[in-house]
């Protein structure tokens, strides 16, 4: 496995075969974020996704993110499932239940919940990609963000509204999945609270059948939990102030909030370029520094990390994961306090771990004792995760951390089988593969 999986194609090949992988999971409306293990639409996966397909087909990618614009709730909360006709995928609709939720729209079914704010990003990436290319191309993507900016801002106006909860400036996750870390460290403490007050309705898990190693997915205690939240959602319909006030998982999350914060402040920097209404403009920048003042708040002193905040327990939480790095991707800490976190990043105990294979951050430290190199997030390397950082660090100015995520990032997939997660020290590719948003940010890195 080892052997055949550290196979070193060249750049044309691998390019060549990422857009293999996207074409092949294009359903035609929908481009899955994996062929078999996710036949659906996930958020944040489809606004990386159109990057990648904005390299091959700019249109493509605007239709991509236009499917994902419309099943943006009438409240303006982006869901984190659409999905798809394919039944093969547990939760569905039917068991979320979001038919009950008043602001669900029309003539799509999504989850109840919500994904990391990438998608000003992801809108900013793609214009820059399809000016470059001209012609008709760069009308289409100008028109769009035209088009796609007040869907935006609606989605960060949501965010700020009803995940805003206590006075610490972080957004906050009412379920793991959220957070696009399902299983991480991160939620052991909050989830260990989440206990079923009733019988959960029978479930089958499908997500086992679709995996060669079951030991690489969340348990099936994790999985109670994360469908007893559902419940709970589902018993207020869905109604966001009555979900926070009533979910017995509420976390500020400092990864997400980071996210929110460097978003607002792209989807401002567009809103400029756009004319948008200068009322607009001055609240997402209002928003980035209440975000990234909670971000920089949270930090621990003794580790220079940043911390989520179980809001139910009132407590900060200290699990060693790679969203410490969070104040990295939002920026404005003082100068020292970045160098040293920088130091961290780059340090022994995270990128520069003896042994392996590519230094982007696992999701874990290997310093940890809670470190397991095959197990989803709770040590594996996520290209995507890497993508993230080198994106941050070209927009701070760290031109040369930025290429050497680049270039880890190809080592690290350079096989080309696109995992979803990868085993730090061998570089297996692990979960699924032909991973759409794996294929996307490598396409992004090579062109
Ligand atoms: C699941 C699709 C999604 C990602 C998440 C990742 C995983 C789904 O896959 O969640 O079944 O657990 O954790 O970040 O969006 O790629």
């Amino acid at each position: 496995e080892t052997e055949v999986s550290r196979r070193c194609l060249p750049a044309s090949t691998l390019a060549a075969r990422a857009a293999y992988v996207l074409r092949g999971n294009d359903t035609g409306t929908v481009i899955t974020a994996a062929p078999k293990l996710y036949p659906h639409m996930w958020s944040w996966d489809a606004a990386f996704i159109a990057i990648g397909v904005a390299h091959l087909d700019v249109r493509r990618a605007v239709s991509e993110l236009d499917t994902l614009l419309a099943a943006q709730w009438h409240n303006g909360m982006l869901p984190h499932i659409v999905y798809t006709e394919d039944t093969d995928y547990f939760p569905g609709p039917d068991r979320w239940g979001t038919h009950l939720a008043e602001h669900m729209p029309e003539h799509v079914r999504t989850s109840g919940i919500c994904q990391p704010p990438v998608h000003a990003i992801s809108v900013r990436r793609i214009l820059d990609i399809g000016r470059r290319a001209g012609g008709s191309d760069r009308a289409a993507v100008e028109e769009f963000a035209r088009r796609a900016w007040p869907s935006l801002y609606a989605w960060h106006r949501w965010l700020m509204r009803f995940r805003t909860p206590d006075e610490t400036g972080l957004l906050a996750v009412v379920h793991g999945w959220e957070s696009g870390m399902d299983n991480s460290p991160r939620w052991d403490e909050p989830y260990a609270a989440v206990r079923p007050a009733a019988e959960l309705p029978p479930y089958a898990r499908l997500d086992l059948g679709m995996v060669r190693d079951t030991a690489e997915r969340p348990t099936d205690t994790e999985y109670d939990r994360y469908l007893w939240l559902i419940e709970e959602m589902r018993g207020v319909r869905y109604a966001p102030d009555e979900v926070v006030r009533e979910s017995s998982f509420l976390v500020g999350d400092v990864f997400l909030s980071a996210i929110f914060a460097v978003s607002c402040q792209v989807l401002e920097e567009l809103g400029t370029e756009l004319g948008r209404p200068e009322r607009e403009l001055r609240e997402l920048a209002g928003w980035a520094a209440a975000a990234r003042a909670g971000v920089l708040a949270s930090v621990d002193p003794a580790t220079g990390m940043a911390r989520d905040r179980d809001i139910r327990a009132n407590a900060w939480l200290s699990a060693r994961t790679v969203a410490g790095f969070a104040p990295l991707l939002c920026g404005g800490a003082p100068a020292d306090r970045e160098q040293a976190l920088l130091d961290e990043f780059t340090g022994p105990g995270w990128c520069g771990y003896p042994g392996l294979i590519a230094g982007i951050p696992p999701s874990v430290s290997p310093a940890d004792p809670g470190f397991l190199p095959r197990q989803y997030w709770r040590g594996p390397q996520w290209p995507v995760i890497g993508w993230m950082f080198g994106w941050a660090f070209a927009r701070h100015g760290y031109s040369e951390l930025a290429e050497t995520m680049r270039a880890e990032g190809l080592r690290l997939t350079a096989a080309g089988e696109f995992g979803e997660y990868y085993e730090p020290f061998t570089g297996a590719a692990l979960g699924s593969t032909g991973q759409s948003w794996t294929a996307a940010v490598v396409l992004d890195w090579l062109c």
